[in-house]
């Protein structure tokens, strides 16, 4: 087993692939977890994939990471543009983190264009859809390297 590699996930994306599919696309989150683990194991690394809708146990999940994990992908969701406890978070793990949009929240409203996370991210992928996931791998195995 390579080094492991955490991909936090935040509120409502439980529900991907099975509402607003004109947004996220068709594919599920078990679909982002079974992609991630293929393209993880092909560059030597291992990937675990979580989701939650409570914004304190993404903080938990945060540390838990400290202990386990060389880097963290993380699609925050909602807590993108209002965690300040995430990014606080975030700013205590000391590899790589990887931040990922499956819509182009550029093309969006105006109160997506922030992030916190960005902040504390080393690189960001949006509009890529659940690709970006895959691509944030491969850059993660990069800056591993
Ligand atoms: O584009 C992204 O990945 C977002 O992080 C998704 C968040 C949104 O608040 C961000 O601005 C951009 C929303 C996640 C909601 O996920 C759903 C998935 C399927 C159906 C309904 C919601």
């Amino acid at each position: 087993m390579g080094k492991l590699i955490t991909i936090l996930n935040g509120p409502n994306l439980n529900l991907l692939g099975l509402r607003q599919p004109e947004i996220y696309g068709s594919e599920t989150l078990a679909d982002v977890e079974n992609n991630c683990g293929i393209v993880a194991k092909d560059l030597g690394l291992s990937s675990i994939l979580r989701q939650t809708n409570h914004e304190g146990i993404l903080v938990d999940w945060v540390h838990e990471a400290r202990e386990n994990s060389a880097g963290i992908i993380i699609n925050p969701a909602a807590f993108t543009h209002t965690s300040v406890a995430l990014l606080d978070a975030l700013h205590t793990f000391e590899g790589p983190v990887l931040e990922v949009h499956i819509s182009n929240v550029h093309k969006r409203e105006s109160f997506r264009h922030h992030s916190y996370v960005s902040l504390r991210a080393d690189g960001v992928v949006a509009g890529f859809g659940i690709q970006g996931y895959a691509l944030a791998m491969q850059r993660m195995a990069s800056l591993l390297a």
